[in-house]
C-alpha cells in the first residue's frame, strides 16, 4: 500500500449490525494511513466516563432513538479536529455519522470549508434476517470499540479483549426490542442519505451475507479510490 496518491475520505453507511465496526477494523489493519471515527463508540465512551453528553445519550441509546443533532454534531466536530480530519491530506473514515439529513448537511459544510469533502460513501447491504442473530451474540470492548461475536470472531479468552485483556461488555441496545427500533430509525432517518450521496456521484454499495464476502469488495473500492489521479 505504499504508492498512495490521494487521500481518502470515506463514509460507511449500513443498518445496525451490518458490520460497519467489523469492516472498519479490517480497513485500519490493511490501510494504516486511515484513521476512523465511530459515533457509537464515542457515545459509549462518554457514557462510561459519565460526562453530560454521556448522561444524555444513555437512555436514548437504550431505546434505539437518535440523540439530538446538536449534541452529536458538537462531539463529532471536536473529534474531527482532534484527529486532524480537517487537514486536506488526511485519510479517514466515518462510521455512524452522519445519520440523518441535518447531520449530513452540517458535515458537508464543515468538510467543504476545509477542502476535505467526502470522496466515497459505501453502503453495506446485508440482509436483515442475518443481522439479529449477530447482535445477540455481540460483545464489545468499550475503550477501543473492538467488537466480537461468539461464533464469527470470538475473543481468544472468553469475556476478555484480545489486545488489552480488559473485560468485554454487552451493549444495552443489543436486544430484540431495541434492535427493531434501531432498524426502524435507520430506515426512516438514515436510508434517505443514500439518495443524497448518490446525487454527488460518490455512492457505492457492497452486498453479502457475511463480512468475509463484503470486505474484498470494499477493499477493491478503496484501492480504486486511492489510485485515482
Ligand atoms: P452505533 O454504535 O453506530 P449501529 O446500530 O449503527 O450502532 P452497530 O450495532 O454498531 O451499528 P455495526 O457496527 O454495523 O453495528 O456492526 P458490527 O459491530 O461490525 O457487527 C455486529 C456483530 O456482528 C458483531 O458482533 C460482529 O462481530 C458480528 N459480525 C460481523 N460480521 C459478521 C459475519 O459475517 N457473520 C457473523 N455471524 N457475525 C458477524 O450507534 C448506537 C446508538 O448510538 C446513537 C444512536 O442511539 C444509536 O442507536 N448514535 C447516534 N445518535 C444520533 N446521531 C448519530 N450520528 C449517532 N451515532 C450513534
Ligand atoms: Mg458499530
Amino acid at each position: 500500500m505504499s504508492n498512495i496518491l490521494r487521500p481518502i475520505r470515506l463514509l460507511l453507511l449500513g443498518a445496525p449490525g451490518s458490520g460497519k465496526g467489523t469492516q472498519t477494523s479490517r480497513i485500519l489493519k490493511d490501510f494504516p494511513q486511515i484513521s476512523a471515527i465511530s459515533s457509537g463508540d464515542l457515545l459509549r465512551q462518554q457514557i462510561k466516563l459519565g460526562t453530560p453528553i454521556g448522561k444524555e445519550a444513555e437512555a436514548i441509546i437504550k431505546k434505539g432513538d437518535l440523540i439530538p443533532d446538536d449534541s452529536i454534531v458538537s462531539l463529532i466536530k471536536e473529534e474531527l479536529n482532534a484527529k486532524n480530519f480537517l487537514n486536506a491530506s488526511s485519510s479517514w473514515l466515518l462510521d455512524g455519522f452522519p445519520r440523518n439529513a441535518t447531520q449530513a448537511h452540517v458535515l458537508d459544510k464543515t468538510l467543504s470549508s476545509h477542502d476535505s469533502s467526502l470522496n466515497l460513501v459505501v453502503e453495506l447491504d446485508v440482509p436483515e434476517e442475518v443481522i439479529l442473530d449477530r447482535i445477540e451474540n455481540r460483545w464489545v470492548h468499550i475503550p477501543s470499540g473492538r467488537v466480537y461475536n461468539l461464533t464469527f470472531n470470538p475473543p481468544k479468552v472468553p469475556g476478555k479483549d484480545d489486545i488489552t485483556g480488559e473485560p468485554l461488555s454487552k451493549r444495552p441496545d443489543d436486544n430484540p426490542v431495541t434492535f427493531k427500533e434501531r432498524i426502524d430509525t435507520y430506515k426512516h432517518q438514515t436510508l434517505p442519505l443514500l439518495e443524497y450521496y448518490n446525487k454527488f456521484g460518490i455512492l457505492r454499495s457492497v452486498k453479502g451475507e457475511t463480512s468475509d464476502i463484503i470486505y474484498p469488495q470494499l477493499k477493491e473500492l478503496l484501492l480504486k479510490e486511492f489510485s485515482k489521479q
